[in-house]
């Protein structure tokens, strides 16, 4: 379909604390890449964000911070804000969720749907804190876990145990906040009746947009398989935006209603503000000729697919997405990018550390974006790739031709003069680079987009490395024009096909060239800098990255793994909980057990298994070998060498890893899962029993 103009939105991040590098590589660096793709093109492109400030989070912030939820938001909203300006995400506008023409908007669209009875009001019981007369939210509920027993469950995970909660599971739910037992009581909410929706929906997406993509298209199948059913839309909450309807005095707007709402209201707040530029708002969301793309994270798919075009379509004025590019989650060195555990790479953080480098990171973020799976970033590859692909490639490839074409001819552009068949056939090679990039491009593969600018690059490394205008330029002055002006044609193409994904270094190079014009179409031209054109000033597009700072960064996750590990094992210890009793016994059942003392004579790790120690034990009998799972818990195996141990004597053989253990150690687990083998409190002589 032909379509006149394209409305970007990025996912409005929580206002709850900084942005990390798995916010800019899976949702603000592959949408700033298209909206700058489509500007280049002379498109008509909105790009649209803000914070989202509602929800609990922000109020669980608040409160262990000990500030206010309002100064909670402020504070992270312009820090948020501070470093997409920074790493250049060229939002049209970035607002927030908490504006007056936000909370209007919002409010209004609730209200015209409530007029025309899209919702539907359920009442519930729900757990409420007599004491401070709030009703709680999961995450706010905590109790006994049924299934581990562990104390401090939240009301919608046990992350002892990792089971999924509600929170009617919990033994002796209490109030997370302030400790107090809590009560059912009915409360009243609205609700969107997406089963109502559903058969729109399957027609749709899993009908007429096979095209997303297939992580999106497969969550969105999954959903609707399983049968939609009525949301809530309305929460028990003080901090949000106020149910617009008589008697629902303390009832906000679910977050997720209201902040998907934001892409709308953001858009009609710059476009009331700067008409001449903008045009009104209701071009962008609700004219069939625009196109509707929505950036986010795996997370939110369903929010994005299913809910909001569900509000949308109750509403029946609005245009639907046309995509809804979703990548999946960035990791960090191996693990999780968690904010509450500090594991990531905050934006702020990695500025000071690396002044200037925005585009480094900006290009390995791409160059690994999780679009298809799961990806992992590390440290040692974001040098890798920095000094061997942007210094050695494209940063190596722009030095050399600025500075010969300097050398030889002061800095100016030379003549093209005749062409060899080699010659045509580079410009032939760098051409094909347009089309290429745009079918990437368009189909947002962005990270095989950028490793197609990078081969332009590469083209031109290679040029250069073949023809050696250095060694020409005594004996063959023209021909050594005819090279350096192609290489400075390819350089200002490098300007144009990286400004979507290094618009940093774009603008450097554009200095360097003193390029003025600037666009997408001219991408494969020949002839984008004249003859006698003055070239600029030449400084390096990249810096090597030393070790150093690479250790540093290491050094700084050592540190937090440390720090974590042992907050873990503090916590574990705090709500530990000797294991119930077990069934009664006898004497004599217990007694069928040989249970007998022996001195470790060797003990070994078992190859091949992180789990297993193979234990020789002097038995007093001649000897036996024993193996035992306790790995783990003993990181150097030959502290037990010398201790006289426990073990079961008449289990029968059994055979590991090739291995056959002839018994078993006994060991007593502690609070956080470690083992610890029991001794004896005097020498006793091996073989001895124990009864
Ligand atoms: N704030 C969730 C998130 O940051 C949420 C996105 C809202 S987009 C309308 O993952
Ligand atoms: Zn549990």
């Amino acid at each position: 379909m032909d379509y006149k103009r394209t409305l970007i939105t990025a996912a409005l991040p929580y206002a709850n604390g900084p942005v990390h590098i798995g916010h800019l590589a899976g949702v603000y660096v592959p949408a700033d890449i298209y909206a700058r793709y489509l500007r280049l093109k002379g498109q008509n492109v909105l790009f649209v964000c803000g914070s989202d400030e509602h929800g609990v989070p922000v109020t669980i912030r608040a409160r262990k911070e000990g500030i206010t939820t309002q100064q909670v938001v402020d504070r992270y909203h312009e820090l948020i804000k501070r470093s997409f300006a920074d790493f250049g995400i060229s939002f049209d506008i970035y607002s927030r969720t908490t504006s007056d023409i936000h909370h209007k908007f919002a409010s209004d669209y609730f209200r015209k749907l409530y007029d025309e009875g899209k919702f539907i009001e359920q009442t519930s019981e729900q757990f409420y804190d007599p004491e401070t007369g709030h009703f709680l939210t999961d995450r706010n509920i905590r109790g006994e876990c049924p299934h581990c027993h562990s104390l401090g469950a939240y009301g919608d995970q046990c992350e002892k145990c990792g089971s999924t909660l509600s929170p009617e599971e919990l033994i002796n739910p209490y109030n997370a906040e302030t400790g107090n037992p809590l009560v059912k009581r009915p409360t009243s909410h609205w609700y969107l009746p997406l089963d109502q929706y559903q058969q729109w929906l399957e027609q749709w997406i899993l009908e007429e947009h096979k095209e997303w993509r297939s992580n999106v298209y497969g969550q969105c199948k999954s959903w609707l398989d399983g049968g939609l059913r009525p949301r809530a839309v309305t929460r028990d909450l003080d901090w949000g935006i106020p149910v617009p309807v008589e008697g629902a005095e303390g009832k906000v707007l679910y977050v997720w209603f209201d902040a998907p709402i934001g892409y709308i209201s953001n858009t009609k707040e710059l476009c009331d503000a700067q008409p001449e530029k903008y045009g009104k708002w209701e071009t962008w969301w609700k004219d069939p000729s625009t196109r509707l793309i929505h950036f986010i994270g795996k997370d939110n798919i369903v929010f994005h697919c299913i809910v909001f075009p569900a509000m949308l379509k109750a509403d029946g004025s609005y245009i639907l997405p046309d995509n809804v590019p979703s990548n999946e989650f960035l990791n960090l060195e191996g693990d999780k990018i968690s904010t509450s555990r500090n594991w990531a790479v905050w934006l702020n953080e990695y500025l000071d550390d690396f002044p200037g480098k925005q585009d480094v990171l900006r290009y390995v973020l791409t160059a690994n974006a999780p679009e298809t799976k799961d990806n992992d970033f590390t440290w040692s590859d974001f040098q890798a790739r920095n000094n061997n692909e942007l210094v050695a490639i494209y940063g190596n490839f722009i030095n050399r031709a600025l500075v010969l074409t300097g050398k030889y001819f002061d800095g100016k552009v030379p003549a093209q003069g005749n062409l060899s068949d080699y010659d045509r056939q580079t410009i032939q090679e760098f051409c094909n680079v347009k089309a290429e990039l745009e079918r990437l491009l368009n189909d947002f593969r962005f990270r095989d987009a950028q490793k197609e600018a990078m081969n332009l690059a590469r083209i031109g490394n290679k040029y250069l490395a073949d023809t050696e205008p250095w060694k020409l330029a005594k004996t063959d002055l023209p021909r050594t024009a005819t090279i350096l002006n192609l290489s400075l044609q390819i350089a200002a193409n490098l300007a144009i096909a990286f400004e979507p994904f290094l618009p940093f270094s774009s603008a450097k190079l554009r200095e360097m060239l003193a390029l003025e014009t600037f666009n997408w179409e001219s991408l494969g031209s020949t002839d984008l800098l004249a003859e006698g054109h003055q070239l600029g000033e030449v400084s390096l597009l990249f810096e090597k990255i030393e070790d150093a700072p690479i250790q540093a960064q290491l050094d700084r996750l050592a540190r937090i793994k440390a720090e974590n590990e042992a907050t873990a094992q503090a916590e574990a210890l705090k709500n530990w909980q000797p294991a119930p009793i077990k069934q009664a016994t006898t004497i004599d059942e217990f007694d069928k057990a040989d249970i007998r003392v022996g001195t470790v004579l060797e003990c070994t790790n078992v190859k091949k298994s992180d789990r297993l120690l193979q234990l020789r034990i002097d038995d007093g009998m001649g000897g036996r070998t024993i193996l035992s799972g306790i790995a783990q818990s003993y990181p150097d195996p030959s502290v037990l060498v010398g201790k006289q141990v426990l073990f079961i004597a008449n289990f029968p053989p059994r055979k590991m890893m090739g291995i056959e253990s002839q018994g078993m150690v006994l060991s007593a687990v502690d609070a956080d899962g470690k083992l610890v083998v029991t001794t004896v409190t005097a020498p006793v002589r091996n073989g001895a029993q124990v009864g």
